[in-house]
């Protein structure tokens, strides 16, 4: 069964696998095949290596689907065929162990500059936001005019994250609760909200719009509700954005100091206990 035969397979399934493949160009995927729309200055350069990805993964899984199948019908059960023993070919296993090898170091090296570009490096001069998951909403922070975070003037949202086109955004990850994942698919983002930690991500929308803001970590019952809106302005409505929240905010502010305090800070005793019992719990 030495090269002649395998090679002869092998340059089939090429043979069919290319022709195969030759239509589906990116144009010619069906809708819900092609990746969402491109929204943030990087997900282009992300695109081309996932594409490259799913090429080079696309192609050596037909072949090997097509060869598990021309092998399966060509060593199939005849009467009287006695099977022959071999300890396999050493040139064809050095072969696929080097191929693979070589194609993670490739792939490594040609993402290393986009890894270095989106993970390593913070732009100056962005909009920072400050970005809390909890089960199961998103919680954003501005630092309102006095561009100081954790003050009287912060600008507080519920899953409404606005943020100027043209403009490097640093968003500030963290989680109340559980493990949540921040989920931009048009900004190609995707990020773990851990508790106790901060994370800082950043990315640069290329287009005014409105897109969802999904959680991507099965976070609790409620997970599939954990849904925000991202919304993309130009510079002038995401100042009257936020001038609008602030004064929003500054409207709501005497209301919630009038507001009764809640039931919970009342103490209450649990019926049918002693007095020594309701005093001596804590
Ligand atoms: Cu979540």
């Amino acid at each position: 069964m030495r090269l002649p035969h395998a090679a002869r397979a092998l340059r089939a399934a090429l043979l069919f696998s290319a022709a195969a493949l030759a239509p589906a160009s990116a144009f010619a995927w069906p809708e819900w095949m092609r990746l969402p729309e491109q929204a943030s200055t990087y997900a282009p350069e992300i695109d081309n290596m996932f594409h490259l990805i799913m090429w080079i993964t696309g192609v050596i899984f037909v072949i090997v689907e097509l060869l598990l199948v021309f092998f399966l019908w060509k060593y199939r059960h005849r009467e009287g065929r006695v099977a022959t023993y071999t300890h396999g070919n050493n040139r064809l296993e050095v072969i696929w162990t080097i191929l693979p090898a070589l194609i993670c170091v490739m792939l490594a090296l040609l993402s290393r500059r986009i890894w270095e570009q989106i993970k390593e490096k913070m732009p100056h001069d962005a909009v920072e936001v400050h970005v809390t998951g909890e089960q199961f909403a998103w919680n954003f922070r501005y630092p309102g005019p006095d561009g100081k975070f954790e003050t009287a003037d912060d600008i507080l949202t519920l899953n409404q994250l606005h943020f100027p086109v043209g403009k490097p955004v640093i968003v500030t990850l963290t989680s109340k609760d559980v493990i949540h994942s921040f989920f931009l698919p048009e900004f190609r983002v995707k990020q773990d909200a851990v508790p106790g930690m901060k994370t800082r991500i950043w990315f640069q929308g290329n287009r005014v719009g409105q897109w969802e803001i999904a959680c991507a970590e099965l976070c609790g019952l409620g997970h599939f509700r954990m849904k925000g809106f991202v919304t993309v302005d130009t510079p002038a409505d995401y100042e009257k954005w936020l001038a609008d929240q602030a004064a929003q905010q500054a409207a709501d502010a005497p209301k919630a100091a009038e507001a009764p305090a809640p039931p919970a800070a009342a103490p209450v005793a649990a019926p049918g206990k002693t007095e020594a019992e309701k005093g001596g719990s804590s």
